[in-house]
């Protein structure tokens, strides 16, 4: 432990001195983070044994991903570490920015969901907040993106075996959990039969500090990991494939579910959570199972963990012997589950026949809690169709959105618009049904990885004009306000932008090669690939200006850069394309002669959380494009703004409320309404083809398109050419194409009004404030969970 600079170095020191290697950045990336997590340990001991002091209640956030990102920097920073050791480091000839680069990033979620669980984390520790999160420790992370010939290529990732292990093996904890079998009447009634012949997996819980800031709270993220289980659990036959089959359900993330066996691997994941995760609260409780609301809250972060609800159920009628009526009540006070996605093909369906295979007993459950449910229905005297959508086991298919809204006693979407869609529409006759349960919990982003860690320039820049208390209270943001209009600030901010411009320009080129122009607007669209999110639209946009450019030789803008950062999922033909073609219209342009002094387009290769804190300062422009009423909140929209980027998107998601928070003044709105799309939608009365031949522009990168000029062969465009001609352009690209081309000429204009600009970026921060996840975790606490701060030091 050190309390010094002094103090720091002379460790430091003393360690490297130990090593037999010389002294590579990887080394002494090692071992700073071996002191780091000394003072870790300390701090998590206490905090572990307060909670059981205390005997606070506890939530526990069962998600399927955490995308956590790198620790050691953040780290630092929660425990005010951060300037002391960068200074040491410094002195001693080391950059603290090249250690941090060594760590190894878990990949262990998607997008926003996966981050969103992570930002959680880090507020509830730093509100000092007993909430744990509950997850898979996955072999191989998400894929690592590189580009091949403008295509994605994707390689598996190992953070497990380069890391320095901030996570701790607690053999002590080990469980174990039971799939496939048959059921057997045991003569204690029909709902607790015997399982017996089931196959045993043993889940091995690794536990992760989630250090807090402010205080001494470390919460624990506890991963489980798949592994054989001992002897007397073994199936007989071949131990080797069993030990195989065993492993791969902690091995990656989201195997691909288009095969039978690929979807059957998925749901011994979610399982394997579950269990694992209910079977230690309820193991190592200290306190009577009737009350376990009262000690306990579990938040299902969307249906992956949605088998929480039978299982629990499970455990309380079998292991438990309580009567099914108090079992029900218990679960259905103690499990609350947040929607994600209106999407069709997210809104997960499993086969019954699969589940009652796997899981007999859960089966069993699911089936009952279904029949009750429709017989209360029933009684209401619904229409059939209402009782249809009512139905969670409908078709031979369960579906596990209406099983987790009838098990949770609380529901909620991530954004006004998106709670109100939810209500309105695609849970309509859920939400008539349970009319208290549906409430909103708009999204937030944690400051201190996405401000403060990420832009401490803007950071120091925002505390030398109002003081520091914003870190703690981000509301208190607000009295930036008062700056808006002062030239003194406003310039600070303009040079704060630009270095951290140039900073970006500078990783590009070391680990991209490519050259950008700093002085050049930084428009950024970085998030996952789909067709919703219209990263379509904005390339095609770019061949619209790149046409422009050729033919009219006074058409000369201010020079832009387009960033384009995201993964496609492995099996998504479209999106694949799309980066295909968005790399191919780069070379294009980058490569032109007289276009690439006004336009540059850059594919920042293997987005991930450490490249996006290197992007979102650097950000003039946030695209926030989505189809309206498609994209659930978003949280990038709100990292962006955070970091003084001004939007450019439709009215969807957390984005109307943001530009509730800054006025239509200072954002650039355009586009189909929700209202609309959704109108479209129900009347089809949408025909893309009118677009393609009635509007010139249009017409001419649509055939620039469908000719396979843009695309270097026709061939790589099918899905792309599927989706826009042979699907009517679900997506309304070309419909809300001119629109967004006029929008982005008003965003030039406004940028050519250097302090206005600033202004529009000042009043960005100033109410960005309400988006931080403090305030999500406020909320989710006062009104879900009934959690109190524990202590603070
Ligand atoms: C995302 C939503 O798309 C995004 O709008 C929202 O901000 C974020 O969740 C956090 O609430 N949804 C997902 O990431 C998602 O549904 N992922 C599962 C399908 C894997």
């Amino acid at each position: 432990m050190f309390y010094s600079k002094e103090e720091f170095k002379e460790n430091f020191v003393k360690l490297l001195e130990q090593q037999q290697q010389p002294a590579s950045s990887k080394t002494a990336y090692s071992i700073l983070a071996g002191m780091v997590r000394e003072f870790v340990q300390r701090d998590w001991d206490e905090t572990t044994y307060l909670y059981q002091e205390e005997q606070r209640k506890q939530l526990y956030y069962f998600s399927i991903e955490f995308l956590i990102g790198r620790m050691l920097g953040q780290n630092l920073v929660n425990l005010s570490l951060y300037e002391m050791v960068n200074e040491g480091l410094d002195e001693l000839g080391y950059s603290l920015a090249e250690l941090e680069e060594q760590e190894p990033e878990p990949g262990l979620g998607n997008g926003g969901l996966g981050r969103l669980a992570a930002c959680f984390m880090d507020s509830l520790a730093s509100l000092q907040m007993p909430g744990h999160g509950c997850g898979i420790r996955y072999k191989g992370g998400l894929f690592s993106q590189g580009l091949n010939d403008g295509f994605q290529t994707e390689q598996p990732t190992d953070w497990i075996n380069d890391s320095i292990g901030w996570d701790t093996r607690r053999e002590d904890l080990a469980l174990y959990i039971p799939f496939f079998g048959k059921l057997h009447a045991s003569g204690k009634g029909p709902f607790k039969p015997e399982h017996r012949d089931a196959k045993w997996v043993k889940a091995v819980p690794y536990d992760m500090p989630i250090v807090g800031a402010y205080g001494n709270t470390v919460n624990t993220l506890r991963l489980w990991q798949a592994e054989l289980p001992e002897q007397q659990l073994l199936p007989a036959g071949d131990i080797d494939a069993y030990q195989q089959q065993v492993e791969t359900i902690s091995d990656r993330l989201y195997p691909d579910d288009s095969t039978e066996e690929g979807k059957l691997l998925r749901l011994k994941q979610q399982y394997f959570l579950c269990s694992a995760s209910l079977q230690t609260i309820v193991k190592n409780r200290d306190f009577p199972i009737t009350v376990l609301p009262k000690h306990v809250a579990i938040q299902i972060n969307d249906t992956h963990p949605a088998l929480a609800i039978p299982e629990l159920m499970r455990i309380l009628l079998d292991e438990e012997g309580l009567s099914w009526e108090e079992a029900w009540g218990i679960t259905t006070h103690t499990i609350s589950y947040t929607n994600h996605t209106i999407l069709e093909e997210a809104m997960e369906k499993w086969s019954s026949q699969m589940l009652e295979q796997l899981l007999p007993r859960v089966y069993m459950i699911i089936q009952e809690i279904d029949r009750r449910f429709k017989e209360k229905c029933h009684q209401e005297k619904l229409e059939p169709e209402a009782l249809k959508k009512l139905a969670i086991i409908d078709d031979g298919t369960v579906k596990m959105a209406t099983l987790a809204v009838v098990g949770s006693y609380r529901v909620n979407g991530v954004a006004k618009l998106h709670t109100d869609i939810l209500k309105m529409r695609e849970m309509k006759e859920l939400n008539e049904h349970f009319p208290h349960k549906f409430h909103n919990k708009t999204n937030g982003i944690t400051h201190r990885r996405w401000l403060v860690k990420a832009n401490p320039e803007l950071s120091d820049l925002i505390s030398s004009a109002i003081g520091d208390e914003w870190k703690r209270d981000t509301m208190k943001l607000h009295k930036l306000n008062e700056f808006t209009q002062d030239p003194v600030f406003l310039g600070d901010f303009k040079a704060v932008k630009q270095q951290k411009k140039n900073q970006l320009a500078d990783y590009l080129v070391k680990h991209q090669a490519v050259t950008i122009d700093p002085e050049s607007i930084y428009d950024m669209h970085i998030k996952r690939f789909h067709g919703y999110k219209r990263q379509l639209m904005n390339i095609l946009h770019i061949q619209m200006l790149y046409n422009r450019i050729k033919e009219d030789a006074s058409y000369r803008p201010h020079p832009r850069t387009f960033f384009f950062a995201g993964k496609a999922a492995k099996s998504y033909q479209f999106a694949k394309q799309v980066i295909k073609l968005i790399n191919t219209i780069a070379e294009q342009i980058n490569t032109d002669p007289v276009a690439r002094h006004h336009l540059h387009v850059v594919f920042v290769e293997d987005y991930s959380v450490s490249r996006a804190e290197k992007m979102f300062p650097a950000a003039d422009i946030s695209e926030q494009i989505s189809t309206a009423s498609k994209e659930a909140s978003g949280t990038g929209n709100m990292k962006f703004m955070m970091n003084g980027a001004v939007t450019l998107g439709t009215f969807d998601g957390a984005t109307v409320e943001i530009v509730e928070q800054i006025g239509d003044d200072n954002a650039f709105i355009f586009g189909l309404s929700a209202q609309q799309v959704m109108q479209f939608e129900k009347e089809k009365t949408y025909h893309a083809r009118e677009f393609i031949e009635k509007d010139r522009e249009i017409g001419r990168v649509v055939s620039e398109l469908l000719s396979g000029s843009l695309s270097k062969g026709a061939e790589n465009i099918d899905f792309i050419r599927r989706q826009l001609i042979g699907e009517n352009d679900p997506f309304f690209v070309l419909k809300d194409l001119q629109h967004y081309a006029r929008t982005h000429n008003r965003v030039l204009a406004e940028y050519e009004d250097s302090l206005a600009w600033q202004e529009m970026s000042v009043v960005n921060i100033a109410q960005s404030g309400i988006f931080s996840s403090d305030r999500t975790i406020r909320q989710y606490s006062d009104e879900v969970w009934g959690l109190e701060k524990v202590h603070s030091k």
